[in-house]
C-alpha cells in the first residue's frame, strides 16, 4: 500500500516543523508548498537528510506549483503572515484572508478528498473562510487551537501539581484568542476535577485563576519571548495529533474550531468544541451543557468570532 500524502500550505516555522514532525513519525510522504521559492525546497532537503540518522522512510519535497499536492490525504494550512508590531487585526485579516482563498481553491482543486487542518490565524475566521472558499465539507475542514490551548492548560497545570502532565486532562473551548474559554470543572489530575482539588487544599483558586489566565495569554506570552514570531513547536505538534487522529483512524476526543450545525446553540460558525476525530474527520461534536457562567464567558468568545467573520464579509462580499 502507498504511503499517504501530507501536504504543508506554508513552510515557515510551523510549516518546517510539521515536515520533521512528520517524517519522524512515518506519517506518509510530505509535500512542502509555498510561495517563497526555495524555502520548501531546501527544508524538504534538510529534513529528508536527516532520515539516514533518523532511520524514516518518508519521501520529502518542496514546490510552488499546487499541482503537486494532488492527492494529498492531509493538507495542514500555515499560509500567511502572523501579526507584526503596527499592524491592525483588520490589516492581518485581509491579507490572510486573500491567502487563505488561493489556498482554498488550490486544496480543492487538487486534494479535494483531503483531511484540511487550519492554523493560520486569526484562526476562527480563517478556518472558517478557508471552509467557504474550497466548497469542501465541513466534517474535513477543521481548525487547530483547542488541542494547543490545552496543552498549555495541562503543562501548566502539571508545574502547579507536581504531577505528570499524562495524567492531566484539561478542556478548552470557544474561540483562539484572549476569549477562549478554560473549563475547570471538566478538567482533571487522574481523573479528580480541579474544583474538587481546591477543596482538598492542594491548590487554591487563586492559583487556579492565575493558571487560567497564562493559558489565554500563552500564544502572547511565547511571542514576548522570542521577539521575532510566534509559537511554532507545540502548534506543530498539536497539528500532528489531529492528523495521526485521521490518518489512523484513532477515534480521538480533541478540542477543536469546528464547524456547528446546531451545536451548541450556533448556526454555521467554526469555534472551539470537543470533538472526535476519526476517518470521517470531524465525526462528532461532543455538545456538553454548560452553567450559566459558563455560557456567559461561551457567547462572549462567539460573538468576538462572529466579529471576525462579518469582517470577512465586508472585506471580501463574495463570501456574503
Ligand atoms: P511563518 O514562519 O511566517 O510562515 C508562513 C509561511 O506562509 C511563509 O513561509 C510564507 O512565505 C507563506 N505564505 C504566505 N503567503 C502564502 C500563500 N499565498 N501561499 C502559500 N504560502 C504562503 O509563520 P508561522 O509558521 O510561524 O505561522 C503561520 C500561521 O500560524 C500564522 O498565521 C500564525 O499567526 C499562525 N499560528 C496559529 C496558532 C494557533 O494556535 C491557531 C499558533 C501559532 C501560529
Amino acid at each position: 500500500m502507498a504511503r499517504p500524502k501530507i501536504a504543508l500550505i506554508g513552510a515557515g516555522q510551523i510549516g518546517g516543523t510539521l515536515a520533521h514532525l512528520a517524517a519522524l513519525k512515518e506519517l506518509g510522504d510530505v509535500v512542502l508548498f509555498d510561495i517563497a521559492e526555495g524555502t520548501p525546497e531546501g527544508k524538504a532537503l534538510d529534513i529528508a537528510e536527516s532520515g539516514p540518522s533518523e532511520g524514516f522512510d518518508a519521501a520529502l519535497s518542496g514546490t510552488q506549483s499546487y499541482e503537486d499536492i494532488a492527492g494529498a490525504d492531509v493538507c495542514i494550512v500555515t499560509a500567511g503572515v502572523p501579526r507584526k508590531p503596527g499592524m491592525s487585526r483588520d490589516d492581518l485579516l485581509g491579507i490572510n484572508l486573500k491567502v487563505m482563498k488561493s489556498v482554498g481553491e488550490g486544496i480543492a482543486a487538487n486534494a479535494p478528498d483531503a483531511f484540511v487542518i487550519c492554523i493560520t490565524n486569526p484562526l476562527d475566521a480563517m478556518v472558517w473562510a478557508l471552509r467557504e472558499f474550497s466548497g469542501m465539507p465541513h466534517n474535513k475542514v477543521v481548525g487547530m487551537a483547542g488541542v494547543l490551548d490545552s496543552a498549555r492548560f495541562r503543562h501548566f497545570l502539571s508545574l502547579e501539581f507536581g504531577v505528570s502532565m499524562r495524567d492531566v486532562t484539561a478542556f478548552v473551548l470557544g474561540g483562539h484568542g484572549d476569549t477562549m474559554v478554560p473549563l475547570a470543572r471538566y478538567s482533571t489530575i487522574g481523573g479528580i476535577p480541579l474544583p474538587d482539588l481546591v477543596k482538598m487544599g492542594w491548590t487554591t483558586q487563586e492559583k487556579l485563576d492565575a493558571i487560567i489566565q497564562r493559558t489565554r495569554d500563552g500564544g502572547a506570552e511565547i511571542v514576548g519571548l522570542l521577539k521575532t514570531g510566534s509559537a511554532f513547536y507545540a502548534p506543530a505538534t498539536s497539528a500532528i495529533e489531529m492528523a495521526e487522529a485521521y490518518l489512523k483512524d484513532q477515534k480521538r476526543v480533541l478540542p477543536c474550531a469546528a464547524y456547528c450545525d446546531g451545536e451548541f446553540g450556533l448556526n454555521g460558525f467554526y469555534v472551539g468544541v470537543p470533538t472526535v476525530i476519526g476517518a470521517d474527520g470531524i465525526e462528532k461534536i461532543i455538545d456538553i451543557n454548560l452553567s450559566k457562567d459558563e455560557q456567559a464567558m461561551f457567547d462572549n468568545s462567539v460573538n468576538a468570532v462572529k466579529g471576525l467573520v462579518k469582517a470577512c464579509k465586508e472585506i471580501d462580499p463574495t463570501l456574503a
